[in-house]
């Protein structure tokens, strides 16, 4: 069993690529659920096998704590942990090969609160791959681009998973801007390059100072546009995955 968590800042498209990648796993043949680990879901673009929602609901915590909206997503993600066993047997009984996990819109709920971390590890972080989804209008810019790679980076640095890193939305840019995205992912000089034609600043010189760390962390690896909307690039995310696990060949379809 494969666990792949799409992680990514609020509307990175987190949701929607759950849905596509399951359809087209599902179209390939191959074996997969998916599992919505976001109580603050709405239309939820693929119907889940297994739902939070089942156990914790955002209005009955506001009510119940006299919070906001805000305050019940905390609680919420702190009762994340609660559940983990039942949802545990639940995937385990469906004997699937992949399991696609959507998590929560507010990302640092999931990857900074104690319950994310455990929910990855109890789920067994050896057999798990976090997919970081960049958004494609902040990763036009160097510095957005940045951000988000130290975004990235700190998430591996809390969940101790091989990662790979995906550019949603796809369909939002143009090719030339495609190519040059996929290009500064993997080639850090050449995205410092982008930073330097920019006027030196204090800020510009910091950021050159976070690549060259990761750079020798080997954070820089080729990311991969997908689109949900036209359903591209997702045999590409299989392959990324089969890669990390079996080298490249092929999981049994049965
Ligand atoms: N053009 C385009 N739009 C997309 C694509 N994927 C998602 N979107 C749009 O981006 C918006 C956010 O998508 P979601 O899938 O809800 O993103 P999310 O990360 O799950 O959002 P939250 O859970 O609210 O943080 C929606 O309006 C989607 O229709 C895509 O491949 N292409
Ligand atoms: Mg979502």
């Amino acid at each position: 069993m494969i666990n792949l968590y799409f992680i990514g800042s609020a509307g990175s498209g987190k949701s929607s690529l759950t849905g596509a990648y399951a359809g087209w796993m599902e179209n390939q043949g191959y074996d997969a659920i998916t599992v919505n680990l976001d109580p603050g879901i709405e239309n939820a673009p693929y119907v889940p096998y297994v739902d939070i929602r089942e156990w914790i609901n955002l209005r009955d915590i506001m009510n119940e704590y006299g919070v906001g909206p805000n305050g019940a997503q905390i609680i919420a993600a702190d009762m994340l942990a609660l559940n983990i066993n039942e949802m545990k047997e639940i995937i385990e009984s469906s004997e699937s090969e992949y399991v696609i996990f959507d998590t929560p819109g507010q990302m640092e709920l999931f990857v900074l609160r104690q319950s994310g971390k455990v929910l990855v590890d109890s789920f067994g972080s050896d057999n798990s791959i976090l997919g970081f989804l960049f958004d494609p209008i902040i990763s036009r810019t160097p510095n957005g681009f940045i951000s988000l790679l130290l975004q990235a980076a700190s998430i591996q640095v809390r969940f101790n998973t091989p990662f790979i890193s995906i550019l949603t939305k796809s369909d939002l840019l143009g090719q030339e801007e495609k190519d040059k995205i996929m290009k500064w992912s993997s080639d850090f000089m050449e995205l410092g390059g982008a930073m330097n034609m920019e006027r030196p600043t204090m800020r510009t010189q910091l950021s050159l100072e976070f690549l060259s760390a990761l750079k020798s962390s080997g954070a820089n690896q080729t990311i991969i546009p997908v689109s949900s909307t036209y359903g591209s690039g997702m045999e590409d995310i299989y392959n990324a995955a089969q890669q990390i696990f079996y080298g490249g060949e092929d999981l049994s379809k049965d």
